[in-house]
């Protein structure tokens, strides 16, 4: 579908739009989120962004984050569901379907009775949506709202710009996965221009960690296993460890992308028991020719993209870790 059908839709009058993206919201999440709506915003529409939950705190330092029109489902449900109730159009940015967002938000998703827009970059996307800008290849759901800005021809101010630059960064490990194509680096080119500051993003994401962090990643860079004659790896963490080292949401994230870096490995997973949820979260990492995606769907009840998908498991964590040892090295070889 041509992205002018939307901009058409858009540009008739001034909307009232309600922005939404997945539980556990990464930095593509809040960046192509909150890109989005201050684009929207300077274009005259009345915006408010719903996230399922509360991302990891160098996140909620992103620009716009504070303000009145971004609201958190699962902290004030009342506030949230009102911008469902008011808009004329919803936005699913960064995720592929809509039991993403969480059981609790999930049917004001699917209910929703005004003009729907899909913009996501995962695999296989629900239907039913008015506008699907589904692109499988692109490195983030920022690149994809930039791609659209540009197409829609308004201005595109600093925070725009410097959420968007945000989610090209955390989507593509500083501009470093397989994802990045000549259209990433131009589209990074083009947020500089209009007043992304490069440094000051990676400054706030990865120069502010919290003790519990390092702990957290010394203790799983210990538990590091190898696996199918070194190409996989294999990490974890228990809840034990998450307790002893003070945990914080956002702790773990991107520890599994130290697996990859291992000569020969192909494939990294990090398994985290979550006490509270009785599930162990599986976060799957690759390279090459292997589909992580296929692996979490087939085997994790979960899913993603090619190189970064997700998944959990109702095992203990023992045999959880078991399967896991069994069932890469058969999907390796
Ligand atoms: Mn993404």
């Amino acid at each position: 579908m041509p992205l002018s059908d939307l901009s058409q839709r858009l540009s008739s009058k001034s909307h009232r739009l309600v922005i939404t993206t997945h539980w556990g919201p990464d930095g593509d999440a809040i960046g192509s989120s909150l890109g989005l709506a201050h684009y929207l915003r300077g274009q005259g529409h009345r915006v408010s962004v719903v996230l399922p939950n509360t991302p990891s705190l160098p996140l909620q330092k992103s620009p716009g984050y504070e303000s009145a029109f971004v609201h958190v489902f699962s902290e004030n449900q009342s506030a949230a569901q009102r911008c469902f109730e008011e808009a004329e159009g919803l936005f699913s940015l960064d995720y592929n379907t809509a039991s993403r967002v969480g059981g609790e938000m999930q049917p004001w998703v699917e209910n929703f009775e005004g003009f729907r827009v899909l913009m996501d970059h995962h695999q296989e996307p629900d239907r039913g949506y008015d506008y699907t800008y589904s692109q499988t290849t692109k490195s983030s759901t920022a690149e994809m709202v930039f791609d659209f800005i540009e197409h829609d021809g308004g201005a595109l101010d600093a925070s725009a710009a410097e959420a968007l630059f945000m989610g090209l960064i955390t989507d593509t490990g500083s501009f470093r996965f397989p994802s990045v194509t000549a259209a990433t680096l131009r589209a990074a080119s083009k947020l500089v221009e209009a007043g992304a500051e490069p440094h000051r993003i990676h400054e706030r994401l990865f120069e502010s960690n919290p003790p519990s962090r390092m702990k957290l990643w010394g203790r799983g860079l210990t538990s590091l296993e190898l696996l199918a004659q070194g190409q996989a790896a294999m990490m974890f963490l228990s809840a034990k460890d998450l307790q002893e080292c003070g945990y914080e949401a956002g702790d773990t994230e991107g520890l599994v992308n130290q697996g990859l870096s291992i000569s020969g490995v192909q494939m990294s997973v990090f398994a985290r028991e979550d006490a509270a949820a009785g599930i162990i979260k599986l976060s799957f990492r690759s390279k090459g020719a292997v589909d992580v995606n296929a692996f979490a769907r087939a085997n994790w009840q979960g899913g993603g993209h090619i190189y970064a998908a997700g998944g959990k498991s109702d095992e203990t964590l023992d045999a959880t870790l078991a399967r896991l040892r069994s069932i890469m090295t058969e999907y390796l070889s």
